[in-house]
């Protein structure tokens, strides 16, 4: 059957021929063709009427922006690869969302560290150097659809050069501070900056 040998060449080649190549994925990662949901507790049900998003904390203007102003902010489409530090790694996929470099703008950071916290008490800690300079995202879409529910919606952190722990789900603010403090994971066990190409896995890598 003609399908089981393009199905050998195109596992065999990991999607070589595409530019998919050994070359993309880090050290000790696998390459995950669907979308594996990971979510330490409940998954909450936040309506985009109830939803907002802030910065608060060590600025010179706190900020909060509701689901329609945030809507009116400029957004991009973010082409990226994504790496849990279970293991997995997506390859092409995207995500629909304004910058932090945009969001950070008006606040007037007076800290280089903040914490990001998202409705059910998830927190995950990131320097403001991780999340400038574009690198972060505040995404809303997923491959051209609304985010799921499951994987953040209405609105995650994404954080793709760090492991996917990093990418806050269901967020709903920043909170800038002058030093540095261990987010939910980063707590238990997790390592604290969590650079998929350096394996920062846990405490001890
Ligand atoms: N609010 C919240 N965000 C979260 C998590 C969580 O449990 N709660 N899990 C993190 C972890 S460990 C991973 S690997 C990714 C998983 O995202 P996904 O479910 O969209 O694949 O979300 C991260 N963001
Ligand atoms: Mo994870």
């Amino acid at each position: 059957m003609a399908g089981e040998d393009s199905g050998f060449v195109s596992r065999g080649f990991v999607g070589k021929p595409h530019g998919q190549g050994a070359d993309r994925l880090p050290p000790g990662q696998y390459l995950e063709r669907g979308f594996p949901v990971l979510t330490a507790g409940p998954t909450p049900r936040i309506e985009p009427s109830e939803w907002s998003f802030r910065i608060d904390g060590m600025v010179g203007n706190e900020l909060e922006w509701t689901w329609d102003e945030f809507a009116r902010l400029p957004a991009e489409e973010i082409p990226c690869d994504i790496h849990c530090v279970t293991k997995w790694s997506k390859l092409d996929t995207s995500f629909r969302g304004v910058s932090v470099d945009v969001l950070l703008e008006s606040a007037r950071p007076e800290g280089a560290f903040s914490m990001a916290y998202s409705f059910g008490g998830y927190t995950t800690n990131l320097s403001l150097e991780d999340l400038t300079g574009g690198r972060a995202w505040v995404v809303t879409e997923h491959e051209g659809a609304p985010l799921p529910r499951e994987h953040g919606g209405p609105a995650r952190l994404l954080v793709p050069h760090l492991y996917f722990w990093k990418s806050a789900k269901w967020v709903r603010g920043l909170r800038i501070m002058d030093h540095d403090e261990p987010g939910f994971w980063e707590a238990n066990g997790y390592n604290n900056h969590g650079d998929p190409w350096k394996e920062e896995r846990y405490w001890t890598d």
